[in-house]
């Protein structure tokens, strides 16, 4: 039976983590060794689309209209492997995908792309899934992948399973839920010099503090979750910048040692401290990236962005609301 070429497109949102994910219990499935819990984030979104093609002679991956990187393309085919093998497709496939926001550079670009490629793709390979099967699946493209399947607030299970199967996320609450400001200060636009997959490995083989970070997650995770519970802001906002801190003091801590930050970064977080104790509920959070998250509420997220408008050092302000579940948008067959 020949087969014919099927499309599908998918737009998925970016998310910041409030208590992150750092390290891997098990590499080759990419299970996490810590859960995590994040909220996704409207304005950063990854387009793809994904075709199935009996024509094509290998994959075809472009990302941001250029050929994909030779780490990319690896990355890529061998997600769509897992692909091809779950839904018995075995045609190669054409993906485009598109950021609306820098690739790389701690802005977890990886989550919302990997977790629009997991729809679309499985969807052009005929293989239908449901949420919480598409959020294993995404992980194995990216950790923080999982968490882009939903909209909303968002937590990544670490399961206890060595299998993984009950390593996926589960919505906390949704997009509409409370509704928090986000400004992303975008202090730098180069690539980072070590992905966090890299980072992640390194840290877990050298950090003296690593398994004191494992095993004091669980406690984050359940007071993360009572905050978003109780819509206690300064609780949330308290235990974001606390678990940031400790994921880069970890990362500090390893050898070679890994810094994400520039200057500007560190200037920023003075400046969130000192507006705080001026009175505005505003907190941070930082990724594997020199970009500093600035966590707040509606109405002082204007005076926010007026402040750091012409901060020296930051290059760009974005700004979002809670963005939704991953989406289907439009199937060409
Ligand atoms: C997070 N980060 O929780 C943490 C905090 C960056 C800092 O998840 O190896 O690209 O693909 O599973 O998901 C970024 O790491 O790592 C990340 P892999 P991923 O958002």
């Amino acid at each position: 039976m020949t087969q014919q070429s099927k499309t599908a497109k998918a737009v998925a949102c970016a998310n910041i983590a409030l208590i992150k994910y750092w390290g891997k219990r098990d590499i080759a499935l990419n299970l996490p060794a810590v859960g995590s819990i994040s909220l996704t984030l409207e304005a950063l979104k990854t387009q793809t689309r994904a075709t199935f093609d009996p024509n094509l002679d290998k994959d075809y991956l472009i990302i941001n209209d250029q050929q994909a990187s030779e780490s990319q393309r690896k990355r890529i085919e061998k997600f769509l492997d897992i692909i091809r093998e779950k839904s018995g497709n075995r045609l190669f496939a054409e993906v485009r995908s598109d950021n609306n926001f820098p690739t790389g550079a701690g802005l977890a670009s990886s989550a919302s792309a990997f977790a629009a490629l997991s729809l679309a793709a499985t969807h052009a390979s005929g293989l239908e899934l449901n949420k919480k099967d598409l959020s294993g699946l995404s992980r194995r493209g990216s950790g923080s992948a999982t968490r882009s399947i939903y909209g909303g607030f968002v937590e990544m299970q670490r399961g206890k399973d060595a299998s993984g199967k009950e390593d996926f996320a589960i919505q906390l609450a949704s997009q509409d839920y409370w509704d928090l400001r986000l400004l992303i200060l975008i202090t730098s636009k180069e690539e980072k010099k070590m992905g966090s997959t890299e980072a992640m490995n390194l840290t877990a083989k050298t950090s003296p503090y690593y398994q004191d970070w494992v095993n004091s997650s669980g406690k984050d995770l359940v007071e993360m979750r009572k905050a978003i519970r109780e819509k206690d802001f300064e609780k949330l906002g308290d235990l974001a910048e606390y678990s940031a801190m400790k994921m880069h003091a970890l990362t500090l801590s390893s050898r070679p040692p890994v810094l994400y930050w520039n200057s500007t970064t560190l200037e920023l977080i003075e400046q969130v401290r000192a507006l705080r104790h001026d009175g505005i509920p505003v907190y941070f959070t930082i990724d594997a990236g020199p970009q500093v998250k600035v966590i707040s509420l509606p109405d002082h997220i204007n005076t926010l962005k007026s402040h750091f408008e012409f901060f020296p050092g930051v290059e760009n302000i974005m700004e979002s609301k809670l963005g939704p579940d991953v989406e289907l948008i439009g199937d060409d067959n």
